[in-house]
């Protein structure tokens, strides 16, 4: 991850949660709002209902700390339940998950059983979930239909992990999430 000779620190950021929870809508938001010159093409693998099919990539680059530039490389698994070979290949070498949950009252089983996968999956490579910076994102605040809070921490987040309220189609709470992993992977480093 650090390259002493380019003076390079190159992270993995991965985007997951549940189908249709907004981890694709996260970064094109990023896409969108990040200074071009800052940041690369943004990646779409997806189907043509727009349904990420094996991932979506983004690297931008945030600046330099002592002397060594940052990329991040951002990445997005694909959400639904049957494609658990391409989630777990994204997941190699990750430096940092955002957990992107879906507030909808309907999604509630489907966060659970996503989160449930994300720790599976990371113990098959043997990362110690506990070590590895995780930032909870509780998206789609913005319906009707969303859960109170204290729902969503009972049921995802008995580790209390950090976490943000979004709505990903408006930009709130994306940065927020984005910086908070982006600093915690950092201050691993170091
Ligand atoms: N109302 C509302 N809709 C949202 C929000 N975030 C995302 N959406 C919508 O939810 C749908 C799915 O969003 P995506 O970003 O494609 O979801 P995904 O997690 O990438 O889905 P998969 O690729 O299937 O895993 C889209 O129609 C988005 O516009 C939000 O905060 N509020
Ligand atoms: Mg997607």
């Amino acid at each position: 991850m650090i390259n002493y000779a380019s003076r390079e620190i190159n992270c993995k950021i991965v985007y997951y949660g549940p189908g249709l929870g907004g981890k694709t809508t996260n970064l094109e938001y990023v896409y969108k709002k990040v200074n071009p010159d800052t940041r690369g093409k943004l990646i779409s693998l997806a189907t043509e209902q727009e349904r990420t099919l094996f991932f979506d990539f983004l690297p931008v680059n945030l600046g330099s700390i002592r002397g060594f530039k940052t990329r991040f490389h951002l990445y997005t698994v694909p959400g639904q339940v049957y494609y658990n070979a391409s989630r777990r290949l994204i997941l190699k070498g990750v430096d940092g998950v955002i957990f992107v949950a879906d507030s909808q009252a309907e999604r509630m089983d489907a966060n659970v059983a996503a989160i449930d996968n994300l720790y599976h999956n990371l113990s098959e490579y043997g990362y110690d979930p506990r070590q590895l910076p995780i930032i909870l994102q509780w998206n789609k605040r913005d319906l009707p239909n969303a859960v109170a809070l204290d729902e969503l921490r009972s049921q995802l987040n008995v580790h209390g992990l950090p976490e943000f309220e979004a709505v990903a189609t408006q930009g709130v709470g994306v940065f927020d999430t984005l910086k908070a992993v982006s600093k915690q992977v950092l201050k691993s480093l170091s």
